[in-house]
């Protein structure tokens, strides 16, 4: 039997902290938890259900859909569209934004997510993960359009993701600092596992997609050129590198160990000025990573200030140990 605090727990007591809170806040994380456990059995349950594989179709990004990238968008959606806490939906997984149906209340926030990120990892049994990120609906706005998700980071409400690893865990924050949480599937409960979540200011720990090098502007090649010049090199120390091809499960690490993630503009497709999304990817990582005392950057400026112009709109993401990301953003104002 668990003796942590569960995150229902934790949430109401946050709430109660805030003097102004209706509880709809409330209501609305328990309905988005709902939805990563039920996604968590799913991803669990694998080959067993038959839900491995491609689902036959693209998503907006031209993107072939996994079975599982379409069943986690409809878990969200059905875990959410009915408690009347939300005025619309946004998913990387579907071109337009979701209105909640007629039969239903709405509410005063905007919810966007990735259901299932990093999801080219599911057949092969590797880390995957959702993330989402909670906007208030604008004042007066009873029917929201898509320009009405266009709000830089720093309005987001909360920033969350949950990673299905060797552990499920679901790490949150509403901007009162980071915390971890580990699904008890005995019970079917979130735990309080990871209190306060701050990310080491130093690294020696980079993450990247190496074979994009020959794509990389200046700043970039020469970081990590100096990081794996090691010893013998600028930096006077050997660096180590990691790449699960999971944002999720990137962010976890460096959450628990520090480092540096960065998949940062490149020229190989010049209409994309990087590969992930601003506002279910970039914001609410970004969020995260701040709240623990990292920082969260696209070389040129703090993401969480952008001024989005685009529902699936995409960004470079450098993010992590403060004093590393401070390097690169360094490297790209000498490089300008
Ligand atoms: P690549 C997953 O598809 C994702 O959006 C992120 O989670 C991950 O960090 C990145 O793309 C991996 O990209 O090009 O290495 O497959």
């Amino acid at each position: 039997m668990h003796t942590g605090e569960t995150i229902t727990q934790f949430i109401i007591e946050e709430q109660r902290r805030c003097v102004s809170a209706s509880g709809e806040f409330t209501a609305l994380l328990n309905d988005v938890v709902t939805a990563c456990k039920a996604i968590s059995a799913a991803v669990n349950q694998g080959a067993l259900v038959g839900i491995l594989g491609t689902a036959g179709s693209e998503n907006v990004q031209g993107e072939t859909q996994k079975k599982l990238d379409v069943l986690s968008n409809e878990i969200f959606i059905n875990a959410n569209k009915w408690g009347g806490h939300l005025a619309a939906m946004a998913s990387e997984e579907m071109d337009d934004i979701y209105h909640i149906p007629p039969q239903y209340p709405k509410g005063k926030y905007l919810l966007t997510f990735d259901p299932l990120d990093g999801s080219s990892n599911i057949d092969v049994n590797l880390s995957v993960g959702s993330i989402f990120s909670i906007l208030r609906c604008p004042e007066g706005v009873a029917n929201p359009v898509a320009k009405d998700f266009l709000q830089p980071g720093v309005q987001q409400v909360c920033g969350g993701f949950t990673l299905y690893g060797p552990c499920t865990m679901l790490v949150l924050t509403t901007g009162n600092g980071v915390n971890g949480f580990t699904l008890d599937h005995n019970i079917g409960e979130f735990i309080l596992t990871h209190p306060n979540m701050t990310i080491p200011a130093d690294t020696s720990e980079f993450a990247i997609n190496m074979s994009n090098q020959r794509f990389w502007e200046a700043p970039v090649k020469r970081y990590i050129d100096e990081c794996l010049a090691g010893k013998t090199g600028p930096r006077k120390k050997d660096f180590n590198m990691r790449w699960v091809a999971s944002m999720v499960a990137e962010v976890y690490r460096i959450l628990t160990r520090g480092g540096i993630f960065m998949y940062p503009k490149d020229i190989k497709d010049p209409s994309k000025p990087g590969k992930l999304r601003l506002m279910y990817e970039a914001n609410p990582m970004s969020f995260i990573v701040e709240q623990a005392g990292g920082m969260s950057t696209t070389g040129l400026a703090r993401i969480m200030e952008l001024q989005p112009e685009g529902l699936h709109q995409r960004v470079p993401v450098i993010l992590g140990s403060r004093n590393e990301v401070e390097r690169v953003v360094e490297y790209h104002k000498k490089s300008s």
